[in-house]
């Protein structure tokens, strides 16, 4: 069997996606054969004038310490090609049995724009989290054939083992098949993967240019490494809780790899690739009990590695901190998400105070961790004065880079139920990350969200004498946009 895996990720989003990564090695050890279509480094036409866009990211626009070489030098030298002729020339040359495509709500029009053109004979099956939200949407797409809901390393390997010895496939627990037809097949769901099955995530399908990992002025190889599944928590924007109701009964929701299996993994990665930085990709990495961190301390220990990892401030105490220093963690970042603890409370349902962020910001700076947060605006009933309660926040935290994002109202999030959001425009798109200000959820124009988003690390790095001239840039004029610039820069050489 001959699959051919599409990750439809926007130009230089760098990072492996551990979806493809697993479902990958879990394939070619059944004895089959693996290829990728990945759209990251294909330098496209509009990089020529777009170039700052691809750069900039959604959550802008942090500063960073600048490094000997960006990865813009790692493409200088790559031609401009066309992407969907690329997609083609691949299917062509490789002849794959099975297209297998990864997408998230942020890529899936993307994703479905490269789908919709190609030619093949071959069946194409949909996974990851979108269709998991919206499968009615994704098999509804004429070219879609097999809808994978929920984790994919079961159904993808008993769906390649049907197709190889030509059997039938619509009876696969996890997927929605549609016949010849039309008609549709929808299979119930499977009890959740064992994560001490699993098997070393393959790194060897990607280019090797997604292990660049910058970090305080130098440069490391690595990736993001996944240890556990699931969150306990329901925060209103994150899509964790209707996935909970989804696969009620499949086991346990919340679910961490033992200690041996993370342990061998890593080495392997290490040996392999020469990664030395991990990017623990795990919801709440100091969610898993105490016996299990000493056990992860005492093999990582050894190894050298350095990481950074997410936590939320309710789980962080001084012996769990100091257990992470000693495995290697360099970098935590901590959801805080409004500073405001009324918002954070009634409206994000994140039940924790203001005191217990900053006693764990004051375990992890005392640990010596680099912090960084997570930074929600444009939120319900919000207003300037509650944005500059989360900026204040960070600056009395004195966090050392500060993620910004607006809150997007992802399908099945309770956000999006509450206040009916849609998260299509009225031409069907999916609402981009970039336009998620147009939801226009807070008491502030969509435009002062905006800017405030793009002004936000300005307002916490800069003294508070320059908050004026900050005000100044924004809004969209020439000047406005130099003096932006300029204070941009001026930041990044403090930071
Ligand atoms: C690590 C992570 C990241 C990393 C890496 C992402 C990557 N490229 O893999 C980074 C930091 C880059 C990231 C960024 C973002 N992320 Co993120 N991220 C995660 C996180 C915490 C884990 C994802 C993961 O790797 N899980 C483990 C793997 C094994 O699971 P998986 O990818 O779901 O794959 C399994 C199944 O889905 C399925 N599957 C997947 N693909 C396929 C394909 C086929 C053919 C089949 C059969 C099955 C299948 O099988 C896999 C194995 O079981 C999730 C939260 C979560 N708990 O899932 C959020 C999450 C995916 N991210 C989310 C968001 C919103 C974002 C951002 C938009 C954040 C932002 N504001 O900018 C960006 C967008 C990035 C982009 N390029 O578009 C949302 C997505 C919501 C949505 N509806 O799309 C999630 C679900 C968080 C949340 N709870 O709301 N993210």
């Amino acid at each position: 069997m001959k699959i051919l895996f599409f990750h439809p990720s926007n130009y230089l989003d760098i990072g492996i996606p551990e979806g493809i990564a697993i479902l990958s090695a879990l394939l070619k050890k059944e004895g089959h054969e693996v290829a990728l279509f990945d759209t990251t480094f294909l330098k496209p036409d509009s990089y020529k004038d777009k170039r700052h866009e691809y750069n900039a990211g959604m959550s802008g626009p942090a500063i960073y310490k600048k490094t000997s070489y960006t990865i813009e030098d790692l493409v200088m030298d790559d031609p401009i090609v066309n992407p969907a002729r690329e997609f083609q020339k691949k299917i062509d040359e490789f002849e794959p049995d099975l297209i297998a495509v990864s997408v998230m709500t942020t890529n899936y029009d993307f994703a479905m724009k490269y789908i919709r053109k190609i030619k093949t004979r071959c069946p194409i099956v949909v996974g990851g989290v979108h269709p998991t939200l919206c499968p009615d949407e994704v098999i509804a797409e004429d070219s879609v054939d097999i809808v994978c809901l929920g984790e994919g390393e079961g159904a993808l390997v008993e769906l390649c083992e049907m197709i190889d010895k030509a059997k039938d496939y619509t009876f696969i627990k996890n997927l929605w098949v549609k016949n010849k037809n039309g008609k549709v097949t929808k299979n119930a769901v499977r009890p959740f993967v064992d994560l001490n099955k699993l098997p070393c995530p393959d790194w060897s399908l990607f280019d090797a240019r997604h292990l660049y990992r910058p970090f305080m002025g130098n440069i490391y190889k690595g990736s993001f490494y996944i240890s556990s599944r699931g969150c306990p928590c329901d925060c209103t924007y994150c899509v964790n809780k209707i996935l909970k109701e989804k696969f009620t009964g499949c086991g346990q929701y919340f679910r961490y790899q033992e200690p041996e299996v993370t342990l061998a993994h890593i080495r392997e990665l290490k040996e392999k690739y020469g990664a030395t930085w991990f990017k623990f990709g795990d919801d709440t990495f100091l969610l898993k009990p105490i016996e299990k961190l000493r056990k992860l301390r005492d093999g990582l220990k050894p190894l050298k590695i350095q990481f950074g990892c997410s936590v939320r401030p309710d789980t962080v105490t001084d012996e769990k901190v100091k257990l992470a220093k000693e495995m290697g963690c360099v970098a935590m970042s901590i959801g805080i998400e409004s500073g405001n603890e009324y918002i954070r409370r009634n409206i994000l349902n994140r039940q924790i105070s203001n005191e217990q962020i900053e006693k764990a910001f004051n375990i992890i700076d005392s640990n010596n961790i680099r912090i960084s947060t997570f930074n929600l605006i444009g939120l319900p009933t919000e207003t300037r004065k509650d944005v500059f309660e989360t900026i204040e926040l960070n600056k009395k935290l004195k966090a050392r880079s500060a993620n910004v994002f607006v809150v997007y109202p992802f399908p099945g999030s309770q956000i999006s139920i509450k206040y009916k959001t849609r998260y299509k425009d009225k031409n069907g798109k999916i609402v981009p990350m970039s336009k998620a200000y147009t939801f226009g959820l807070s008491k502030m124009t969509p435009r002062e969200v905006e800017w405030l988003r793009k002004t936000f690390n300005l307002y916490l790095y800069l003294p508070k004498e320059l908050w004026p001239v900050i005000k100044l840039t924004e809004n969209s004029s020439a000047k406005a946009r130099k003096s932006y610039e300029a204070l941009s820069n001026f930041a990044s050489t403090i930071v």
